[in-house]
């Protein structure tokens, strides 16, 4: 690495990965508090949020360079305006994330955690697990067909089921049937499959009347934000029987889950371990330290996020 990059100054925020720490310390001068001659800054985790007001404690700062593909603790808009570019690791964690919603769907369908914990008590021994829901002729509806959207109706077609979509615009190339609204996803589908980013604008989006659309068939996956979800309406669709069950891989305020979810037999629920490989880990590190040591390297963002991607391509300096 040039020594233009070794002497630029990166402050760690959160906690990072050992590949990260490895990488930063290998290219960059690092620390972990605020320090008036930090250029870069790289988000790995923790409850920071990282703001026109945080930021204002490195007047020096050029890039926010941030772990995971969602970045709805970081105020890109705000930053963007101050100069600042702010990458992300997309791409990287599309397979793993899809892996995992599609397993999260079949465990929910198919009760896989309470028919091993079934096995492991030793109640096989006294008679066959009940019978199960089935995923045979459900239609899915997919909340926000990004890429991590695409690839998990790839996997679904695979599975032989019916895909409709709603996002923010219809796609020209994409074949699913667009619902203009969620709530005209939700009355024709009966597995919500939430993929959506966080953030103000999808905050509670599914909502008691979302839900209730789906039926008391309905399954809720979430392996977007749990943000998007009104976790209170959710528990009170699962108690009251308004839906069937959900499959949550995230939750509004991790991470602490509701007792009240807890309690529940028949739901599934996961610890946000959607890109929880140690393959998929090591990826996304990597490129949190690739992002500036290109950046410092004077070649630019690899993958500055959509609100920064104007001034990314004009600060770009080879
Ligand atoms: C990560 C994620 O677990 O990429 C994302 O947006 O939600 C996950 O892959 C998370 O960002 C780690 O902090």
């Amino acid at each position: 690495m040039s020594s233009m990059s070794k002497n630029a100054r990166i402050c760690a925020v959160g906690s990072a990965p050992p590949l990260v720490d490895k990488g930063l310390n290998e290219h960059f001068d690092v620390v972990r508090e605020a320090d008036l001659e930090v250029r870069g800054l790289a988000v790995c985790g923790g409850h920071t949020r990282i703001d026109g007001a945080f930021v204002e404690l490195f007047p020096k700062l050029e890039i926010v360079s941030s772990f995971g593909v969602g970045y709805d603790h970081v105020d890109a808009a705000s930053l963007a305006k101050r100069g600042i570019v702010v990458t992300h690791t997309p791409d990287v964690l599309t397979g793993e994330v899809a892996d995992l919603a599609l397993g999260l769907l079949i465990s929910t369908v198919r009760q896989l955690p309470q028919v091993d914990r079934y096995l492991r008590e030793g109640k096989w021994l006294k008679g066959a697990y009940p019978l199960t829901t089935t995923l045979r002729g459900r239609k899915v509806g997919i909340l926000g067909l990004g890429r991590i959207g695409k690839a998990i109706a790839m996997r679904l077609e695979a599975c032989d089921l019916e895909i409709e979509y709603h996002g923010r615009n219809a796609q020209p190339d994409v074949a699913y049937r667009y619902h203009p609204t969620l709530l005209g996803l939700a009355q024709s589908c009966d597995v919500l499959m939430v993929v959506a980013s966080g953030g103000a604008e999808t905050r509670h989006i599914v909502n008691k009347e979302v839900l209730e659309a789906l039926g008391a068939d309905g399954i809720l996956i979430n392996v977007g934000r749990g943000t998007v979800v009104d976790e209170a309406a959710l528990i009170k669709a699962l108690q009251d029987k308004k839906i069937l069950s959900a499959g949550l891989d995230v939750f509004e305020d991790e991470p602490r889950v509701p007792a009240e979810l807890i309690a529940m037999e028949h739901v599934v629920l996961l610890p946000h371990v959607g890109s929880a490989s140690v393959h998929t880990r090591n990826a996304m590190g990597q490129l949190v330290v690739d992002n500036l040591v290109s950046w410092f390297g004077g070649k630019g963002a690899i993958t500055p996020v959509p609100e920064c991607q104007t001034l990314a391509a004009s600060k770009a300096k080879g």
